[in-house]
């Protein structure tokens, strides 16, 4: 402004058309805009990641890791050269729906654009899914490998990653419930759901939610099959929000109706169904496609209200066992969300460190400046921390489809899974809406792409169960038959064990996690015991556990890789370091267990609550 100011002054008071003409020449980019801002640039994000690399090489034995580490490399210049333009373009160019043709027939076609398409080929060719499920490959290391591409690959993918987790889940519940080689339907899915050839691969979808459901899945299911023949039965029912809906099967619940017309209700009544949505001509297989959702962000996604108006389905499962049954898809999900969640995570701090040796402010970069250094410093131990809770769920997921778990691996699965998902998706919106700050205003703007990104991130924490769904979800794991507190305590010190005694700050990180993991032990221990005594309540506090049962972890993860001194760098050891002494680790007191809170916390959210209904809170 002072600069515009005076050379107004200047040009007014000079004495020569000659000089007045060469001043306007000099300043002329003033006033048209003449300088841009370079934008960030998106590196192969294989080679780009800090840490990815050095994780792989820990956990791979090192012929796989050449493999693996190859096929990422490739993998990130696809990204970077191709995929990260049809992601955009599936932003741009949003699914629509057309439910009648020109002379009024109903057809509810779905219309989705071509680069959409073109990333579903995509995924088969690189087996995305497949990768997951090679048989010469030990299942230990295909599902780290698989696990690393889907974080390399989440944030570009236009949102066909949703597609992707449901067709993973799909095909691990098919196999769980041991229907491969003996179900028609199911063995053919499995085969082109896992396929990479393009031409003949299927995509799954799932079908939980209905207008009552949601999170309380029994509670609010209203969809009814009545029996054809054998396992064969006609579907009636409203699903309330169905992804992918361009997808070839999909697995679904719904309440069998016996000969009397009678259903049972609650949990119990609830089965698994496996249908086609088209025949092979195209058909939709009783199914309308009422309207398509209108949503905050994953607008790339094609998600509808389906109306199932006699679907023909094949229950899959023992009758009843439905929401078991699908929590074999759930668990896959719920990592797949964490993958989405880290990849999100990875991806603005990527762009925010590369903007930062570009963008100059006052004089220098930001990278020169030490206030926003810090800042971005936060924002990667934060991200580091789950990164490595999330490799430890694929590690931990491969040795159980090895057939190589021990007990605390198999409980420690169990375990993490809701954790990293309630905890990384979490993270993630704030972590996001961080790393917009980074660019100021054009962070803000819709065409850097940035702000989908955070619209995409936001849906994180609520897909697949919301946050405290999945912390009670965690108290379900806790109160099983298994000493689930005493295997978290072992899988904790087996990685302190490691620690490197000549490292003071690593010695000091893993006092921190011992002492945490103590405290944690005495409050759940003292909790269960005065639960007894109905004193106290733990759902209240589930998302307390929750998050130190993360934060716990995590910290013994990133103590444990910084300890490995084949792999592990200086930065390694600062990490572990803050995150573990920097930050509370457990954020829980004794106090917020007691039964009187529940009624103070009422008090306090319906202060002056102006709803006639009081009656019903
Ligand atoms: O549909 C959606 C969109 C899909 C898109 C996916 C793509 C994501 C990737 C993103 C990329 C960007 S979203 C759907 C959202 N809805 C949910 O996630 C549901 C949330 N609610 C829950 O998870 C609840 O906890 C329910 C529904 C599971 C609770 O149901 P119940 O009926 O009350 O559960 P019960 O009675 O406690 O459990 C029934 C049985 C028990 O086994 P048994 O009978 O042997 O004791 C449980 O132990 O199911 C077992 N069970 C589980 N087993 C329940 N949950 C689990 C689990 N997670 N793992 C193993």
């Amino acid at each position: 402004m002072h600069r515009i100011k005076h050379v107004v002054r200047m040009a007014s008071s000079s004495s020569t058309n000659a000089t007045i003409a060469s001043r306007h020449t000099q300043y002329s980019h003033a006033k048209t805009g003449g300088f841009s801002q370079e934008a960030p640039t998106l590196h192969n994000p294989y080679r780009d990641d800090p840490i990815l690399d050095r994780v792989l090489r820990r956990l791979l034995p090192e012929s796989q890791y050449v493999k693996v580490s190859a096929d990422l490399t490739k993998f990130g210049d696809r990204i970077t050269s191709e995929i990260e333009h049809l992601g955009r373009q599936a932003e741009l160019e949003q699914p629509r729906l057309e439910h009648q043709d020109a002379w009024g027939k109903r057809i509810d076609k779905l219309v989705v654009c071509n680069e959409w398409q073109k990333l579903k080929h995509i995924c088969a060719e690189e087996g995305v899914i497949s990768i997951g499920y090679e048989n010469d490959v030990d299942p230990f290391v295909r599902r780290i490998h698989q696990v690393a591409k889907l974080f390399l690959f989440s944030p570009s993918a236009g949102l066909v990653s949703c597609p992707m987790a449901m067709t993973d889940g799909a095909v691990k519940t098919l196999t769980s419930l041991n229907l491969y080689g003996k179900h028609k339907l199911a063995t053919e899915a499995v085969d082109r759901l896992r396929s990479r050839d393009p031409t003949s691969a299927w995509t799954s979808g799932q079908w939980m939610t209905e207008k009552k459901g949601g999170s309380d899945v029994a509670g609010g299911c209203d969809t009814y099959a009545v029996q054809i023949e054998n396992d064969t039965y006609r579907l009636n029912g409203y699903k309330w929000f169905s992804s992918a809906i361009d997808a070839d099967v999909a697995l679904t619940l719904a309440r069998i109706v016996d000969s009397d017309g009678n259903a049972v209700e609650g949990s119990r009544g609830l089965s698994l169904f496996l249908l086609r949505i088209r025949d092979d001509n195209g058909n939709l297989n009783g199914i309308q496609m009422v309207r398509l959702k209108n949503k905050l962000g994953t607008k790339q996604l094609p998600t509808a209200e389906l109306l199932l108006d006699g679907a023909i389905a094949e229950r899959i499962g023992e009758p009843g066992r439905g929401v078991a049954g699908i929590s074999n898809m759930l668990n896959i999900t719920r990592i797949h969300n964490a993958v989405a969640s880290l990849g999100y995570m990875r991806r603005i701090i990527s762009l925010a460190r590369d903007y930062s040796t570009k963008r100059v402010v006052f004089g220098q970069t930001q990278s020169k400046w030490p206030l926003h250094t810090t800042t971005l410093a936060k924002m990667e131990v934060e991200t580091r921390g789950s990164m490595l809770l999330l490799f430890e769920s694929a590690r931990l997921l491969g040795l159980s489809e090895a057939g190589k778990s021990s007990d605390v691996d198999a409980m420690m699965l169990r375990l993490i899974t809701p954790v990293l998902k309630l905890y990384a998706g979490k993270q993630a919106v704030p972590l996001v809406s961080e790393g917009i700050e980074c660019f100021g205003g054009q962070g803000y703007m819709e065409d850097t792409g940035l702000p989908t990104i955070l619209r995409d991130a936001q849906v994180t924490p609520i897909w697949e169960g919301t946050t405290n769904v999945l912390s009670l979800d965690v108290l379900r794991v806790f109160s099983g038959k298994e000493n689930i507190l005493l295997a978290f305590g072992k899988r904790v010190s087996q990685l302190l064990s490691n620690t490197k005694s000549e490292e003071p700050k690593l010695q000091k990180s893993k006092e921190s996690i011992e002492s945490a993991l103590k405290e944690l032990q005495k409050l759940l221990v003292k909790a269960s015991d005065s639960a007894v005594q109905g004193e106290t309540r733990i759902d209240t506090v589930a998302r307390h556990i929750s998050f130190a049962i993360a934060r716990i972890y995590s910290g013994a993860l990133l103590i444990d890789h910084a300890s490995d001194s084949t792999v592990a760098n200086q930065s390694d050891i600062e990490v572990a370091y803050r995150y573990c002494c920097e930050q509370p680790l457990i954020d829980l007191r004794w106090e917020w267990f007691a039964n009187e809170r529940v009624k103070s916390d009422r008090a306090i959210v319906f202060d002056n609550y102006l709803g006639l209904q009081k009656s019903k809170i």
